[in-house]
């Protein structure tokens, strides 16, 4: 049985991990750890442990303590927050997975950490990007990313450590809500739905970007860590995609459901360049060839689920 040890298990995504390892793996076998401890259900339900990133110390001895042979690094900045603070984001990202590629190598453990499509740039073909292109990003998230694979497949290479990670879209969810993405609109949208019936966006219409419904993240986390080593020929990070939307699309969506549901725009500069800058829609074959990537979930039934789920 797997002993998993997971950083930034009360975020957005390590949240419902967590959740979701436990009910596979066992609760006792799946160890959270946080910043900080809350009452959430991850910090609840099974190990915890109050774990700093930055702190090397704290990290290795506490994945030790349970003789963790997997490391799942979920512990980062996101996108908008880092490009406010990029020292601290520089400092938190790069420091966090170098502490927890330390482990996974002082422990053998078997690795997993998300980059982004926020991993391309500007000058990154726009559709259908494909996994192997041009990786020169704009932001201060983008630089932790791309740095972030490079050292994960040294790693591996260098080291031998089963390093493997997946280039996240924007994720949507009803559970934790995302803090600090420029696709969090994309979650936003749905409790405004919910709530008032409209929604102003600070991504202006007609932009588009990668999106996936959380289900199917967890799955994809879940069946690459899974997967045969001897068939995966990329490591460090496959592209993995839903579906790809503008808000004009989403609203549309929305308004099926809750019909004079109203979407305005009020420009957030700042998260407009970053989207501006990643690319409108990637290509997942090489997970899809080397895995079985799938996703279940498009617009339409996400949409369908999500308002489904908030309304209770
Ligand atoms: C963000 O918007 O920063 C993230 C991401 C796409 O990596 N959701």
């Amino acid at each position: 049985m797997k002993k998993i040890f997971i950083t930034g298990a009360l975020g957005q995504i390590g949240s419902e991990l967590t959740i979701k390892l436990r009910n596979i793996y066992g609760t006792d076998n799946v160890i959270a750890t946080d910043i900080r401890k809350n009452d959430s259900e991850a910090a609840q339900s099974g190990p915890f442990e109050v774990v700093d990133v930055t702190d090397t110390k704290t990290m290795i001895e506490t994945a030790r303590k349970y003789e963790a042979d997997t490391i799942i690094h979920m512990a980062a900045l996101l996108s908008a927050t880092a490009e406010k603070n990029p020292v601290f984001a520089w400092n938190l990202n790069m420091g966090g997975l170098m502490n927890a590629l330390e482990s996974a190598r002082e422990l053998k453990a078997q690795f997993f950490t998300p980059s982004s499509i926020g991993a391309f740039g500007p000058s990154t073909p726009k559709d259908q990007t494909p996994q192997d292109t041009i990786q020169r990003p704009t932001t201060m998230y983008g630089v932790n990313k791309v740095a972030g694979e490079l050292l994960a497949d040294y790693y591996y290479h260098k080291f031998g450590v089963d390093t493997r990670g997946l280039r996240f879209p924007g994720l949507i969810s009803y559970v934790t809500p995302p803090g600090g993405g420029t696709t969090d609109y994309a979650v936003e949208i749905y409790y405004e739905a919910i709530k008032n019936g409209r929604y102003t966006s600070y991504i202006d219409k007609g932009t588009y970007m990668d999106m996936m419904y959380m289900p199917d993240a967890l799955n994809a986390i879940i069946d690459l860590m899974e997967a045969d080593s001897s068939k995966l020929i990329h490591r460090n990070s496959f592209n993995v995609t839903a579906m790809s939307f503008e808000p004009e699309e989403i609203a549309a969506e929305i308004r099926n459901s809750i019909p004079g549901f109203e979407i305005s725009y009020d420009v957030d500069p700042a998260r407009q360049q970053i989207a501006d800058s990643w690319p409108n829609s990637i290509d997942a074959t090489a997970a899809k060839e080397e895995w079985g990537f799938k996703a279940e979930y498009d617009l339409e039934k996400m949409t369908i689920d999500m308002l489904e789920k908030l309304k209770k």
